[in-house]
């Protein structure tokens, strides 16, 4: 159903061997293949426009790595939450990615095809646009069109995100209209320049726009209602106590990548390479301890990263283990430790 265009803005184990993150403080509510309703949500976008952030925001639980850098999810990641009885699945996609970029800030291979991979389990997809990007406010990146035109029988709508950062919201029915080529489920928009040919920088088909500030929350409830109102009767894949679909491990690796990318500059902490050494969840005390090896190439860029006097190492796990505890929703400590990629071996070390 159409819904109108929303201008005015509401304010000692081994971690290898365990499953499915749960809620530990919850009591299983109902067994797995119980009928309920679920709604499978794809977020898409281009790089660094808020999306880990828009869906960490509506779960209410840090899950997805998030940074102020571009390429900061790599894989994909499902993060669960429970609206009244429906469980909304978000699929958290890393942002669209030339060959170029994937070189240059040595990203895996499987990311190019992650986001269309999460489009074909999906019953509606999100596409998360930053407006307050001068150069790219009014375009939706190319890709994402592709990616929309060949999945038209899924719903999809749009999110303008970042609108905390306009100083004025004037602009934002012109971008609408850009973005949208002028028509939402299947209207034009009220007060578009009918005469005006419109160059198509858009997708046409979005059954809603949404504007959001992910940062602060403004807007996401009507979201929330919006997936609830997409959801379907079917039994549900993950429990109802579940939250997300990676192991502990990849988690924490990837909360600590994130906050390297956050306090490091330009391509440096994208060589970088996180390992979790260890991992203990004591249940009775409600509390996770870990420790995160952190692989650099170099003795001179481990000493630059780990700041005068390691202080800004101090910085970046103080800021780490606080993500964490709204992970996981739990007293975390954590160590990070600094390792130099050990070199190979030399030819000359290589005859004996
Ligand atoms: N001001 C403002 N900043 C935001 C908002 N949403 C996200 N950000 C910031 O934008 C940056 C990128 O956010 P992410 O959530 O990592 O973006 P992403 O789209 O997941 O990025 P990739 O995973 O790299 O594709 C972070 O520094 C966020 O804090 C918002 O609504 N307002
Ligand atoms: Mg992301």
């Amino acid at each position: 159903m159409a819904t109108l265009v929303l201008i005015s803005l509401r304010r000692g184990h081994n971690i290898r061997t365990l499953g499915t993150l749960s809620y530990s403080s919850q009591p299983k509510r109902e067994c797995k293949k119980d009928l309920h309703k679920v709604v499978n949500v794809a977020i898409i976008g281009a790089p660094n426009a808020g999306k880990s952030t828009l869906i960490n925001k509506i779960t209410e639980r840090k899950i997805c790595a998030a940074s102020n850098k571009v390429h900061t999810t790599t894989k994909l990641v499902r993060a669960i939450c429970y609206e009244q009885d429906t469980q909304i699945v978000f699929l958290d996609t890393p942002g669209i990615v030339t060959e170029k970029e994937q070189k240059k800030y040595n990203l895996p291979d499987s990311m190019l095809a992650a986001c269309e991979k999460s489009l074909r389990c999906a019953d509606v997809v999100g596409v998360v646009h930053d407006v307050s990007n001068k150069w790219t406010k009014d375009n939706l990146h190319s890709d994402v069109i592709k990616m929309l035109e060949m999945i038209k029988h899924i719903p999809s709508f749009l999110i303008l995100n970042k609108v905390d950062m306009l100083k004025t919201k004037k602009q934002l029915l012109a971008i609408i209209r850009n973005l949208t080529n002028g028509m939402i489920a299947g209207n034009p928009i009220p007060n578009a320049n009918k005469n005006k040919k419109m160059e198509e920088r858009g997708y046409s088909h979005f059954s809603d726009v949404f504007l959001v500030s992910a940062l602060n929350g403004d807007g996401v409830n009507d979201i929330k209602k919006y997936l609830i109102g997409n959801s379907k009767p079917r039994s549900l894949h993950y429990s109802a106590t579940d939250w997300s679909d990676q192991t502990p491990e990849t988690l924490i690796e990837e909360a600590v990548r994130a906050k390297f990318l956050d306090f490091l500059a330009q391509e440096i902490p994208y060589n970088l390479k996180t390992q979790l050494e260890y991992f203990d969840d004591i249940k009775h005390e409600d509390k996770i301890i870990c420790s995160v090896s952190v692989e650099c190439p170099t003795e001179r860029l481990a000493r630059l990263i780990s700041g005068a006097g390691g202080g800004r190492l101090q910085q970046i796990k103080s800021h780490v283990r606080n993500d964490l505890i709204d992970m996981f929703k739990k007293t975390v400590v954590i160590d990070i430790r600094l390792k130099v990629k050990s070199k190979p071996p030399s030819e000359e070390t290589l005859r004996f």
